[in-house]
């Protein structure tokens, strides 16, 4: 987390100053096709796409059908220029580096019409040293973007085989030489849109006798009385001087500094690291989501003269924590949880993929947005899915400072790669420059090597469908191991001390070993059509992916789908689901639970608490298993654009019914409503870390709101525990199936800490009666509150604004003759409200 001195424009700076400075090149960018002559503005960060829709020469691709449209983008080469100042003191500075943060992807860069390299890599960062080649005066800064397609096809060529890359929709399957986001050759839930393009910022950066390369936070103790840490400072000298190197450290957002420690340093010209130990006494850990406070420390490396004139300086915010992945032998098999700060933590959480296809448009406000409904979902860990990028700083931070922990997957998912020189080097390069990025945030939990691939090898029939050869297939197999069983296991020792784990899941699909050991992706609900009640069967040690679809918002539709057909057979309808099974597979589930509605949004609204469904009955069942099971990352969190697809919450931002779901049953303490034919037992599961007193009630209705059965007990809730309190025969009670709801809350002294409820039937074959619905809206100091109350039962009662509000709950059962109040945030019009539930 560099600290930039940002110039909106380029000014002459002074040299009074010996601090290194940045000096962004964000302005008087223009582009153009190679071949045309007319060049038009641009903004950078950016990308073509983005470019070329800001001057009206595509539509958005996200919108209807367009995203065939712009797919002749790919195969051109675009060119991008920009001029800018240099001042006489700016030249006078000892070293000029040129920094792009990331160039999406083969790049040719001219510094007035010079060539200074290409590019290869969209996820590394480049620096060239320009002392030489700037000039007082105007200076030309020009960058050819070769086709991403077209540039990959003499490697891909040169490949004897087929290396399998089942989701890339170009003819040729270039991702696999290509180094660039895997999701953007397309994806099951994403449109193929291969970008070029500054996508990070660009700056000249000038320093004098030293500067920063990077700092690694070492932890090498931790306990109750004290911290003790190594700062390794790594930096580069171009004199050979006596400096200062200092170190600050504070809790975050104290305005003094606690503690400055001073150390003289002679300097060899060159790069060297340095290292220095810092105590913190009596320190505040830092705890995941749910546990306690995320607290971080800044911790702030100085380098300065004899005189104390800063050189540079570098500022992390670090957390104090231990964190392991346990692996014990046990009876079953081994187990795989963490640790953090000694204690066993379940992991409620979803995987993440790209927030936008068009990345730069992800800005600091929409991470920090993100994240916080993450925590809000009561979410403790995200996994950074391998088919997208090596996430930008902004999210770690809201990750550090929301208590998330961070799965990081290295950027490759679902393919086989080459395992020549070049390659690897180029993955090396990729791989140290993103650990040391992102190693002193303590959110960062643990690397993966990457997604599924191990398990497509062995499972999935990728060695056999393409009908390899002994040596190719050997060949391949090796290059696998080279990558993720070497080089990056020996990248990571080198620069972090984090556990490594090299591709996820270890085993798959819910076979025999994938429940005894290590994480696992179940996916015999959707791939396998097997019922929503199979998640209480496949659980393993730790569930790193399960999901199912539903459609997004209908909102959204209107937005981005307006001919969007019920019949799913317009060619909006086609564009905007990328799986091949989706329609039909959300129709086989839903016609199994729910009547299947005629009306699109209906349909829209059954999708999504078909979904809810589901994927709830796969948490319970997850943290019901606890310690057995100690993770549950459902698939998946968001989306990069308007599609059909696993999310919680949809491109626009609103919520589908499943993120209401996820967060209760991600909830501190949750009941799990379990039955047989013959008996119905209540489960707790508590992730406090305390026993707590506490009442359970349960109660058995008709839709009409009359008693059936109704019993409360006290009960010492167990903390870090799932436990079963409380079961009851079905054969002591007279009760028809259909038309009854199970109602259990539990209770402290301030109220209803949990609650769930339970039905004998599927939606499909309840009796329902038509409920009259008393709603009244009061203005309140943020918003609105909603009240609700019917006599009769509502199922999954659905508010709906056109705006993309804040509501506290949605999609809720309204039981008999119960009042809910619902807080509504961000509303302009409160009238447009339409309500929605299951008949
Ligand atoms: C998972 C992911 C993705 C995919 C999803 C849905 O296994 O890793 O590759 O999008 O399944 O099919």
């Amino acid at each position: 987390m560099k600290k930039y001195i940002v110039f909106l424009c380029v000014i002459a700076t002074s040299n009074l100053f010996a601090q290194t400075q940045r000096i962004e090149l964000n302005q008087n960018w223009t582009f153009k096709k190679e071949q045309d002559t007319k060049w038009l503005p641009a903004a950078v960060p950016g990308t073509v796409h983005t470019d070329l829709m800001q001057n009206k020469l595509i539509p958005d691709p996200f919108f209807g059908t367009n995203e065939k449209d712009v797919q002749w983008v790919e195969n051109e080469n675009w060119e991008y220029q920009t001029q800018f100042t240099a001042t006489k003191e700016m030249l006078a500075n000892q070293n000029i580096e040129l920094v792009f943060k990331g160039l999406d992807t083969y790049a040719e860069i001219e510094l007035n019409n010079q060539k200074i390299a290409s590019t290869d890599n969209m996820f590394r960062e480049w620096r060239y040293d320009v002392k030489k080649l700037l000039k007082e005066g105007d200076n030309i800064l020009k960058i050819k973007f070769l086709s991403p397609y077209k540039t990959a096809l003499p490697v891909f060529d040169k490949i004897p085989y087929a290396l399998p890359a089942d989701n890339d929709r170009g003819e040729k399957h270039t991702s696999v030489v290509t180094r660039k986001a895997p999701y953007q050759f397309g994806w099951d839930w994403g449109p193929r849109l291969l970008t070029s393009g500054i996508w990070k910022p660009v700056y000249l950066e000038l320093s004098n006798t030293a500067k920063i390369r990077n700092v690694q936070i070492v932890q090498k103790s931790l306990t109750k009385e004290k911290a003790e840490l190594e700062i390794r400072t790594t930096f580069e000298s171009f004199d050979s001087k006596t400096i200062f190197l200092k170190v600050s450290y504070q809790p975050k957002d104290y305005v003094s500094i606690q503690d400055l420690r001073i150390m003289p340093l002679t300097l060899k010209k060159g790069i060297q690291t340095y290292i220095s130990a810092v105590t913190i006494n009596n320190p505040k850990l830092w705890w995941c989501n749910g546990l306690g406070d995320a607290q971080l420390y800044d911790i702030t490396v100085y380098l300065t003269s004899t005189d104390h004139l800063t050189l540079d300086s570098l500022e992390e915010h670090i957390g104090l924590r231990t964190i392991e992945v346990v692996q014990e032998p046990d009876s079953v098999g081994k187990s795989f949880y963490f640790k953090v700060n000694g204690v066993p933590v379940f992991m409620k959480g979803a995987n993440t993929i790209p927030f936008d296809n068009f990345l730069p448009r992800v800005t600091k406000d929409v991470y920090k947005n993100y994240i916080q409904q993450a925590a809000q979902s009561n979410i403790n860990m995200l996994r950074v899915w391998g088919g997208g990028i090596y996430e930008d700083d902004e999210f770690y931070n809201q990750c550090d400072e929301n208590g998330i922990l961070v799965w990081q997957d290295f950027m490759f998912a679902c393919s086989f790669y080459p395992g020549d020189t070049a390659f690897l080097n180029n993955v090396k390069a990729e791989a140290e420059q993103n650990i040391i990025r992102l190693r002193n945030h303590p959110s960062l939990a643990l690397w993966c090597g990457n997604n599924e691939i191990d398990e497509a090898w062995h499972n999935w029939g990728y060695q056999a469908a393409n009908k390899y050869s002994v040596k190719d297939s050997t060949e391949i197999w090796e290059n696998y191991k080279a990558l993720f069983h070497k080089l990056l296991p020996e990248v990571i020792a080198q620069n972090d001390s984090r556990f490594y784990w090299a591709s996820s899941p270890q085993f798959g699909w819910g076979r025999p070993q994938s429940l005894k050991q290590g994480d696992s992706h179940y996916w015999g609900i959707w791939w396998g059509d097997s019922a929503f009640s199979t998640y209480k069967n496949k659980v393993g040690r730790f569930m790193s992916e399960y999901g199912f679809q539903a459609f997004p918002d209908k909102q959204t539709f209107k937005q981005y789908m307006p001919d969007f057909d019920r019949a799913f057979s317009s060619p909006t309808a086609q564009t905007h689901q990328k799986n091949w099974k989706g329609y039909p597979t959300i129709k086989k589930y839903m016609g199994w639970e729910y009547k299947i509605p005629e009306k699109l949004d209906d349909y829209i609204y059954t999708s999504q608490i078909l979904q809810a469904y589901g994927i709830k009955t796969a948490i319970e069942a997850h943290r019901k298993a606890m310690p057995y099971c100690m993770g549950s990352l459902y698939w998946q969190f968001n989306d990069c654009w308007p599609v059909i697809s696993w999310s919680g919450i949809d491109y626009t931002g609103r919520w589908k019914a499943l993120q209401y779901f996820v967060k209760k049953a991600f909830a501190s303490d949750l009941i799990v409503i379990d039955t047989t034919d013959k008996n119905t037992d209540i489960w707790i599961v508590s992730d406090k870390l305390q026993d707590e007193k506490a009442t359970l009630t349960v109660r058995l209705m008709d839709f009409s709101g009359k008693t059936l059965y109704k019993k409360s007990t006290k009960i010492n809730k167990k903390g870090n525990t799932s436990a079963r309190y409380f079961t009851f025969n079905h054969k002591d009670i007279a009760f028809d199936p259909a038309q009854c709801v199970l109602q259990v809350e539990l209770l402290d002294k301030k109220g209803v800490i949990a609650d769930n409820v339970h039905y004998y039937r599927s939606p499909k074959d309840l009796k329902f009666t038509q409920p009259a619905i008393e709603k009244s809206i009061k203005v309140v100091a943020d918003g609105f509150e909603i009240r609700l109350k019917a006599h009769t039962l509502v199922k999954n009662l659905y508010l709906f604004l056109p705006e993309n509000v804040d509501f506290s709950d949605n999609y809720f059962d309204l039981l008999p003759n119960q009042e809910r109040i619902i807080k509504c945030k961000n509303v302009t019009n409160i009238n447009a409200l339409e309500i929605q539930y299951l008949n």
